[in-house]
């Protein structure tokens, strides 16, 4: 590997891959693995047999639709804030019960990407045309300042997919103690959290026979390869899953199963895999009620409620401040 230290870069995408290619261990950050192919990827992970948590998450929706909206309904309405929209198959569940109710309520879904959001907007036109939707392009924390004076209404933040299991506990304290502060005394946080259960079911569900996962995990090396002019052999990496039950910590990685130099253009760095070396790529934490309630209170928050599918493999909480 190159000494000398690379001090300017053209992109945050750079540097983090330059820092954590130039680490010991190698670590690359998931967020990086969503370009479209990524993306894609993800969306045919959420159809795998194995990936359990989107049905799960689905059917508690489907079972628990009124007691849920009940909670989240204000008697003056309510303002509807999605954090990572997706394709809204989850949340149109909600939506459509919450019309039918003749509930008064705004759905603005937050996304990074004005094409889902438009593709979301689009759909909920044909579908659902009497819910009002004012889409809103941006980053979460941006975006939910901009909002802050959106209206005297009671507002719900809802995030779902356990999205917040990808990030360290005490990254998910810092995000959910920046929800907090957009959040009043009235105002509710309606999140999913993927919950401990047989190690063998998690294993499979982030590591599937098909490959899928492992696409999506060798994603990181193909978007280095398209935009960074890197020459990294995928098929010489090996998709790794591990589960810790005590911590409740799914980590992936990338294992070299040779000695191989990769050269990365755009950062000028020769980087030395030994055989067996591995890159650490994401985490996907699972949760019980003891971690869940320490976040929570780490971050000034109350879990007030929960609701949970047939098996408990997952729950979606309401949180107060
Ligand atoms: C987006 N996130 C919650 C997924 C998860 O379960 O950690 C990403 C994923 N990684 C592999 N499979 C799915």
């Amino acid at each position: 590997m190159r000494t000398q230290h690379k001090t300017t870069f053209a992109s945050s995408f750079e540097e983090d891959c330059y820092n954590g290619l130039t680490s010991y261990p190698k670590y690359l950050l998931s967020k990086y693995i969503y370009d479209q192919k990524g993306d894609k990827l993800f969306q045919d992970i959420m159809d795998l047999p194995e990936y359990y948590l989107t049905n799960c998450e689905y059917d508690i929706l489907q079972r628990h639709t009124s007691g849920i909206a009940a909670h989240l309904a204000g008697p003056n309405g309510f303002d509807l804030i999605e954090l990572g929209a997706g394709d809204g198959k989850k949340t149109k569940v909600l939506l459509r019960h919450l019309a039918e109710k003749n509930v008064n309520f705004n759905y603005l879904p937050v996304d990074i990407s004005e094409n889902v959001l438009k593709e979301l907007e689009n759909s909920l036109k044909t579908e659902l045309p009497e819910v009002s939707v004012n889409i809103q392009q941006g980053t979460y924390f941006q975006t939910l300042e901009k909002l802050a004076n959106y209206s005297s209404r009671k507002k719900v933040i809802m995030m779902l997919g356990s999205n917040i299991g990808n990030l360290l506990h005490k990254d998910a304290i810092n995000f959910l103690k920046n929800i907090s502060a957009a959040m009043s005394e009235e105002d509710m946080l309606f999140m999913g959290f993927d919950q401990k259960k047989d190690p063998q079911i998690i294993l499979d569900a982030y590591n599937d026979p098909t490959g899928v996962t492992a696409a999506f995990n060798k994603n990181h090396l193909v978007r280095i390869n398209r935009e960074l002019g890197g020459n990294f052999d995928t098929d010489s990496f090996m998709h790794w899953e591990t589960y810790d039950p005590e911590s409740g910590t799914a980590r992936s990685f990338l294992v070299s199963m040779i000695e191989q130099t990769v050269n990365i253009d755009a950062l000028g760095l020769e980087v030395h895999f030994d055989k067996w070396e591995t890159i650490h790529t994401e985490i996907s934490q699972k949760y019980d009620d003891q971690t869940v309630n320490w976040l929570a209170k780490e971050a000034n928050l109350k879990p007030v409620e929960f609701f949970t599918d047939e098996r408990s493999y997952y729950k979606n909480y309401i949180f107060m401040k």
